[in-house]
Formats: structure tokens, C-alpha cells, sequence
């Protein structure tokens, strides 16, 4: 069937560029394609015909192929916007389209949640493989098996949250069930699943039976890690926690340690970093010590390898234990720490990109 002639396109066109005002959003969308579609557009093939008419007809027939191409798009979006009326900006919609956009809240990580992750990644950069266990622990696997003699206060009722789960269990058979007091069971799991060599960081809540007040909380994150292999030392130990210091505060951050105690290391230290906000010379942050108490740790104590199936005549270990949220509201500078559990987002936006 022969092409019909470039005009008789045009005239058999122009009608259906008044008809659009009629048509709804479906039938509007099936004639754009019919007259503009990029494939099989009426007026889309007419122009690309052009080439193949003689010059003056090109011109005329083009131009006129144009201003009816620019009319036809005009018409289609001038008929989308009234399809899509007043509640989409349509016409007679009265919406002032220079007014500025509503800020839509954009999320961000949680501070704590950032923290815990800024500390994993740097063990994970170390070879630590991070860990993870659960809440609901037996007493033995969060308190004999780290040498916590059958008399530790932590053990008795107003520190920990013992879940009556029925049974005979009894707080200080073992198999009492609790609510973990500190994620280091997680460790004592580690090994006893597999032989050394080990190196686990164990992110997690613990719970404590504590009142909220600006510094505790019943329940907080805590990060520990452990390292157990052949001839693993202090020395060990103070080069990856130095390390950390550095990464995680600043490359001139320094370190110190001061002997300290737990159940589950000996020896054991708290270990001290610079104060990253007044350099070391003393501020409100640091109480003028120019220090800041950011973790404990130590060497695996020989009973808590044994307790674990770990030969420590063979093996060597250390271990370390902190307070993601405690460091959160030093970097941060928040004062207390049920800001970070109120979920208020006027407190939070102010920490969406602080740091980040
Ligand atoms: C095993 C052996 C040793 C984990 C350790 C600490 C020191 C420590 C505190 C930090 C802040 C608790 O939340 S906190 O108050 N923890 O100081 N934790 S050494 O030692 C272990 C753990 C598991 C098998």
C-alpha cells in the first residue's frame, strides 16, 4: 500500500491534536505513541522521510511536520497535568510550584550502631572473625566457666536478671538461666566449637540489673574480643589495642595501661587513651586528667582456657571488654546516656552527620 503523501499525514493529523483534550489517561497514552512514539510515531515517521522528499517540499513539508510535532507535546502534557488534576499540581490546583519542597527525613545510622561497626571493622582488618551469641545464657557459661567464684557479687540477684524457665535450676547450680551480664560467653562458646588458633571481636547487648541514670543503663552494648594461639603475649595484646587507639581515635592518639582485676584475666589492665579532645592537656571531657578510660583487658586466665578445653601449656591468649555507648558519648559529647535510647529525633539529627 503505497505511503500517503507527506501532506495528507499532516491534514489527517492536525484533528486528533484537538481531539486530545477529550481522550482519558489510557487512550492519551496509546495515541502519543500512535502520533510521537519513537518506533512507530505518524508524525515520528514523517520526519524521518523527510530526507527522501525534493528540497523545496523538505522545507515546507518540515517545518509544517515541526510546529505540529511541538503542538502535539504540548497538548499531550497539557492534558496529563489536567488528568492528573488539582492533587498533582494539575491545573487550577493553586499549588505555587516555586514554593520550596517538603525535606523529606532522610534516615541515618545510629551513633551507637556506627560506633559498634567503626570497632568491628577495625578487628576484622586484624583477622578478627566477629561472633555472635545469645542473650539467654545458663550461669555457667557467663559465670563458672570465667572463674567467677560461687560467692561473686555480680552472681547474686540485684546484679543480674535471672528468667525463671521452671525446672529445678537455682542461681549458682550453673544452670540457672540469665540474661547474659557481659558478652564473653560468646568466647567461652568460641572455643569450646573448634580448636586454637581463634581471634573473635563479639559485639552485643548484656544486661545488668541497673537503674537508668545518666551513665547506666540495664541494657547497653558492650564489644569484647580474644585472641588464643601459641605464644601469645602482653606484648600481643598492648600492639593491638595501641593499634585500635590509633585507628579508631586519631594517629596521635596514646595509650596507657594501669593493672586493674577480673575473674577471667590475669594479668589485667584498663587501658587509658589520650584525651582526643584536649590533645592530653586537660579539659572538662577527661575531668583534667588528660585521659580517658575506654576499655579492660588482659591474658585469658590459665582456668578460663582450661574450662574451655584449651591446653594452656600450649596456648595463650588475650582478651579485652568496652563499652561502645560509654565511647560513643565521649566522641559525641553527649551527657547522658538515655539520649541515646530515646529515639528523640531532634537529638539524633543533630548527630545524623556528625562524624560520620
Ligand atoms: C574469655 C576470657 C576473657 C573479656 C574482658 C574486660 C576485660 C572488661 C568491661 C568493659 C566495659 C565490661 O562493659 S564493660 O563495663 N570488660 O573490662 N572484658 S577482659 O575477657 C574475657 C572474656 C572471655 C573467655
Amino acid at each position: 500500500m503505497a505511503e500517503p503523501a507527506p501532506q495528507a499525514v499532516l491534514d489527517s493529523l492536525r484533528p486528533r491534536l484537538e481531539r486530545l483534550a477529550t481522550l482519558d489517561s489510557p487512550a492519551l497514552e496509546v495515541e502519543h505513541i500512535a502520533i510521537l512514539g519513537r518506533k512507530s510515531g505518524a508524525l515520528t515517521a514523517l520526519l524521518r522521510s523527510l530526507a527522501v522528499l525534493p528540497p523545496d517540499d523538505r522545507k515546507r513539508i518540515g517545518a509544517a511536520a515541526n510546529e505540529l510535532r511541538k503542538s502535539f507535546e504540548v497538548a499531550f502534557d497539557a492534558r496529563r497535568a489536567e488528568l492528573a488534576g488539582p492533587r498533582h499540581g494539575g491545573a487550577g490546583s493553586g499549588l505555587d510550584p516555586t514554593l520550596p519542597g517538603r525535606r523529606r527525613w532522610v534516615g541515618a545510622i545510629h551513633p551507637v550502631t556506627r560506633v559498634v561497626e567503626e570497632i568491628c571493622e577495625i578487628f576484622h582488618g586484624l583477622g578478627f572473625n566477629r561472633a555472635v551469641g545469645p542473650e539467654a545464657e545458663t550461669e555457667w557459661y557467663n559465670f563458672q566457666a570465667l572463674n567467677f567464684p560461687a560467692d561473686h557479687p555480680a552472681m547474686d540477684m540485684h546484679d543480674t536478671l535471672y528468667v525463671d524457665v521452671g525446672g529445678d535450676a537455682r542461681p549458682g547450680d550453673g544452670k540457672a538461666v540469665l540474661l547474659r551480664t557481659h558478652t564473653s560467653p560468646v568466647q567461652v562458646r568460641t572455643m569450646l566449637a573448634g580448636p586454637p588458633p581463634v581471634r573473635v571481636v563479639i559485639p552485643g547487648l548484656v544486661y545488668r540489673k541497673d537503674t537508668f541514670d545518666p551513665s547506666h543503663a540495664p541494657v547497653f552494648w558492650q564489644i569484647e574480643g580474644l585472641a588464643v594461639d601459641r605464644g601469645i603475649s602482653f606484648v600481643d595484646l598492648k600492639g593491638t589495642l595501641l593499634h585500635f587507639a590509633r585507628q579508631f581515635f586519631s594517629a596521635a592518639t596514646r595509650v596507657r595501661f594501669r593493672p586493674s582485676y577480673f575473674p577471667f584475666t590475669e594479668p589485667s589492665a584498663e587501658m587509658d587513651v589520650s584525651c582526643y579532645l584536649c590533645g592530653g592537656s586537660g579539659c572538662a571531657a577527661c575531668k583534667g586528667t588528660g585521659w580517658m578510660e575506654i576499655l579492660g583487658c588482659g591474658m585469658v586466665h590459665p582456668d578460663v582456657l582450661r574450662n574451655c578445653g584449651v591446653d594452656p601449656d600450649v596456648f595463650t591468649g588475650f582478651a579485652f571488654g568496652m563499652g561502645p555507648q560509654r565511647i560513643a558519648m565521649q566522641r559525641y559529647g553527649i551527657p547522658d546516656i538515655r539520649l541515646l535510647f530515646d529515639g528523640d529525633m531532634r537529638f539524633l539529627s543533630q548527630l545524623a552527620g556528625a562524624g560520620a
